[in-house]
């Protein structure tokens, strides 16, 4: 009995030194494990005297209900501690609003050429992809630049390992594509895309760009019907108050060409540097399908006329904000992209 009594005493004892709950789980195996002390005052009942044995019996009960709701007030006491104390180490303020979810958006190169389809598309055009990877034979010859064409010079590109293929200088190839795909049925398409032109970048010219070439072929398709097409498209890309300047110009495959510009804004004060003092930016070059590519393309030139340009996205995106470098479009600046 007086072991009994030592045993509650000093298992009382190191449970209130207990102060972090791994030492209160080894207090509860030196006790209650499978070879603990409680459990072995317990089985001893069956050898004590019969005489003590209630007495005993009793105590032994006794200390382990004792002992065992001490041990889940302690539990109880030493868990809320850590909770308190992990609520004022990391105080955790549920006031606190959210943080943002950062918002993707459109490229403006993206935002641009999106309402550029909307103007064709009122207009009645359809849009038509083409392959950025042409061969020679498409991206010149049909376009009626045969090897060695001075004009070539114009248009330099990169070159894949496999000869004569390329990647396009320009969406013009395209046209022999979507003309062999629909002849003899009209035509009144856009096809935008990417082009390559190995050139020195300069604040106007990249080496990467984009452009949206315009094909319309019909019957009775005059340079009237170009002028008015660009001067509508114009007009409802920029507003009334832009000018439209068309000067007369030479590509192989169109005849005769033109090139168009726009006016820089006035109260830019990048302008003069932008337009080399000229006020102008060039956004296209245009002009009548040249018979050799109509015909090209399987239509013929007698029964058949069109018209055709290509202008270039980033400088149509950079007339209408003046924006004053075209290396910023590929820069990947936030700083940039953030501002559209
Ligand atoms: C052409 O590429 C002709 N294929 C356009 C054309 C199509 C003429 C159909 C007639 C009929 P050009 O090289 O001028 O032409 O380029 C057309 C437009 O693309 C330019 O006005 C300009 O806006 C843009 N551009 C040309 N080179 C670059 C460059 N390096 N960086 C950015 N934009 C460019």
């Amino acid at each position: 009995m007086s072991d009994l009594a030592t045993l509650e005493q000093r298992a009382k004892t190191e449970l209130a030194g207990c102060n972090i709950e791994a030492a209160l789980r080894a207090w509860n195996t030196k006790y209650f494990g499978k070879t603990g002390e409680v459990l072995a005052a317990l089985k001893a009942i069956g050898s004590v005297p019969h005489e003590q044995r209630k007495a005993y019996g009793q105590d032994a009960n006794r200390i382990k209900e004792t002992l065992t709701r001490a041990y889940e007030d302690r539990l109880a006491v030493l868990k809320e501690r850590a909770l308190n104390a992990s609520l004022t180490a990391n105080p955790l303020d549920v006031t606190l609003p959210g943080r943002p979810v950062q918002r993707g958006r459109l490229h403006v190169a993206t935002q641009i050429m999106r309402q550029i389809y909307s103007v064709f598309a009122d207009m009645g055009f359809q849009v038509y992809r083409t392959r950025e990877v042409e061969d020679d034979l498409t991206n010149f010859e049909l376009l009626n630049m045969p090897p060695h064409h001075p004009a070539r010079d114009m248009w330099d590109t990169f070159h894949t390992t496999t000869p004569g293929v390329i990647l396009r200088t320009h969406t013009s190839p395209g046209q022999i594509h979507v003309m062999r795909e629909c002849c003899p049925d009209p035509i009144r398409v856009i096809l935008p895309g990417m082009c390559y032109r190995y050139e020195a970048i300069t604040t106007r010219s990249e080496i990467q760009f984009q452009q949206v070439e315009g094909l319309v072929i019909g019957a009775h398709v005059t340079m009237a019907d170009l002028k008015g097409t660009i001067t509508a498209f114009a007009r409802r890309l920029f507003g009334q108050e832009r000018q439209v300047r068309i000067r007369s110009s030479y590509f192989p495959f169109t005849e005769p060409s033109i090139e168009v510009d726009i006016d820089w804004p006035k109260d830019d004060p990048n302008a003069d540097r932008l337009t080399k003092g000229t006020g102008w930016l060039e956004i296209m070059g245009a002009g009548m399908v040249h018979p050799v590519v109509l015909r090209n393309g399987g239509y013929d030139p007698v029964k058949f006329s069109g018209f055709a340009f290509g202008m270039g996205l980033q400088r149509i995106t950079m007339l209408k904000y003046a924006i004053d470098d075209i290396r910023q479009f590929w820069g990947n600046d936030l700083r940039f992209l953030r501002q559209f």
